[in-house]
């Protein structure tokens, strides 16, 4: 019967991540995949995360379905927490399985509705954007993104590739800590872009999978929010696997900001028609957990001072790293640490290098040079640091 099946060659990061944990070098050091690791090298569990699941321990609940747009209470604060407080009356929000269950949720609705729209996303991006969108039916094509030269955003190109899209084509952004780059937009280049936007009547869709790791919840959610000041349609997924460290419960969301509140009201009905068609209602139990949180007063305080030394964390990592490559290689260029931002940065060692950085150090980097500066311990930036200069000179 299954004769016919073609095998599934596998997630590069992931397979990276088992030959990883099949490494037996006690020394080896894992920079591949995103996943943020506090000094002890784990997972942290986040003290308003506990507090808020030992809350919910202590009081009686009884799984029943959710309904299939998620939590009322989960859906508004995840709203808020994007947008602020604007445009409450015209945003549907629903609760999904992590951003990638928003962007496939909100790729389905628009594949629906907009069957003859193209999918452009950035050169290079989070690899499962081409799957999801592609996956859901989409032609996807690329815009340029990356400047290897400046380590920043190569904007006027970006600018002239979206010039020339016919209105109506969806356009996938990065909001905050670009993966795999870490090279974002400053203020200036949102507004030009969303006047871009807007004059070709493209349709923006919002990746948010860090906020609060690049420079604050508000700061990264600067793009998102002024679009929707400017009254552009938009869809936003959001994610709260990074931030709140709850990677495994699968905690996202996706909006839509819609001309009007009667307009929101079909809109939302759609979104509920893709989640029924796909899974029928979201999972309950993250959702109640990080409504907990972002609720009550205290532990949302607790969550914010957390969040702020996750990201304080991979600054100083940032510039631990900056200093030790610049002192061992003064000729080399390390500015990428400096001006990236996030989790990740874009080392541009070639591909030849990151391999010899795995087999001969141990040290695991994804093969387009991204590295996973959210991973790196304190006592781990000298040996890496060692690596990297030894891979680039000898
Ligand atoms: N979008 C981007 C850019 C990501 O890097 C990720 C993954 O980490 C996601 C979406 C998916 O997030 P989630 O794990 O919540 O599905
Ligand atoms: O880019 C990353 O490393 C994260 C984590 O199939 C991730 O987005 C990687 C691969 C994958 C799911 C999550």
């Amino acid at each position: 019967m299954f004769q016919h099946v073609e095998a599934f060659a596998g997630d590069p990061i992931l397979t990276l991540n088992e030959q990883f944990a099949a490494d037996p070098r006690p020394a080896k050091i894992n920079l591949s995949i995103g996943v943020y690791l506090n000094d002890e090298q784990r997972i942290p569990l986040m003290g308003a995360v506990a507090a808020a699941e030992e809350r919910l321990a202590q009081s009686f609940h009884p799984h029943p379905y959710l309904p299939m747009a998620g939590l009322p209470a989960y859906r508004a604060q995840s709203r808020a927490l994007v947008f602020g407080d604007a445009h409450a009356e015209r945003i549907a929000t629903i609760q999904t399985l992590g951003g990638s269950g928003a962007l496939k949720v909100g790729a389905d609705f628009l594949k629906a509705w907009f069957p003859q729209a193209r999918v452009w996303v950035s050169d290079p991006t989070w690899d499962n954007h081409k799957g999801i969108f592609g996956g859901a039916g989409f032609e996807v094509g690329t815009y340029p993104y990356y400047d290897r030269a400046t380590h920043g955003v190569a904007f006027d190109a970006m600018l002239s590739a979206l010039r020339a899209l016919p209105a109506g084509d969806i356009v996938v952004l990065h909001a905050c800590c670009h993966n795999p780059t870490g090279a974002d937009l400053n203020q200036q280049q949102w507004r030009e872009l969303a006047l871009v936007v807007q004059e070709r009547g493209l349709l923006p869709f919002f990746d948010i999978a860090y906020q609060g790791f690049g420079d604050g919840i508000a700061e990264d959610a600067f793009a998102i929010r002024h679009f929707a000041q400017l009254n552009i349609p938009l869809l936003v997924a959001s994610s709260y696997s990074k931030n709140f460290a709850i990677y495994g419960e699968r905690c996202g969301a996706l909006h839509v900001s819609c001309k009007d509140a009667a307009e929101m009201q079909t809109v939302s009905g759609q979104l509920q028609s893709a989640v029924r068609k796909n899974y029928s209602s979201p999972p309950a139990y993250g959702a109640r957990v990080i409504a907990t949180v972002l609720e009550d007063q205290q532990l949302r305080a607790q969550w914010e001072a957390e969040l702020g030394a996750m990201r304080q964390r991979m600054k100083q990592i940032r510039s631990e790293l900056l200093a030790q490559l610049q002192a061992q290689l003064p000729g080399g260029d390390f500015d990428y640490l400096r001006v990236q931002q996030g989790m990740f940065s874009f080392t541009g060692l070639p591909v030849e290098q990151i391999r010899k950085l795995r087999d001969v150090h141990g040290v695991y980097l994804i093969e387009s040079g991204r590295v996973c500066l959210a991973a790196l311990s304190s006592a781990g930036v000298a040996p890496v640091a060692r690596a990297m200069v030894q891979v680039m000179t000898v």
